[in-house]
């Protein structure tokens, strides 16, 4: 099901894109919750975590790959965070599977 960042990834609005390959497309969070807030995203219409199947193992993989190695492009030698949220108490709000790469600062543990 389409959603906004469908409209990213056709170029229909606008974003500061950091990566892009056949698979996978990286930009910036339009609300930044830390120094360096980029969402990685699947090309491909996932909604989310649940609506995952087999054919979708080398898609999340290379979004992993592509989070790690956009970590690395950004200086974040300290370590940062990659963060999934799904569903409803995951506080999912985009239906459309994104892996939220988050440096820059020192993280808290338990997240909220
Ligand atoms: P989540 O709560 O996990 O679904 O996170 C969705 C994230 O998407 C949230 O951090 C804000 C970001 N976001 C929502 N709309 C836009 C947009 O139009 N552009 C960009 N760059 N980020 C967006």
């Amino acid at each position: 099901m389409p959603s906004i960042f469908t409209k990213i990834i056709d170029r229909e609005i606008p974003a500061d894109i950091v990566f892009e390959d056949d698979t996978c497309l990286a930009f910036r969070d339009i609300s930044p919750k830390a120094p360096t807030h980029i969402l990685i995203i699947p090309k491909r219409e996932i909604m989310s975590l649940d609506d995952l199947n087999d054919e979708d193992e080398q898609t999340v993989g290379r979004c992993v790959m592509v989070a790690a190695k956009i970590a690395a492009s950004e200086g974040l030698t300290n370590g940062y965070r990659l963060v999934v949220n799904c569903g409803n108490d995951g506080g999912q709000e985009v239906p459309h599977l994104h892996f939220h790469l988050l440096g820059g600062r020192k993280m808290t543990w338990p997240p909220g």
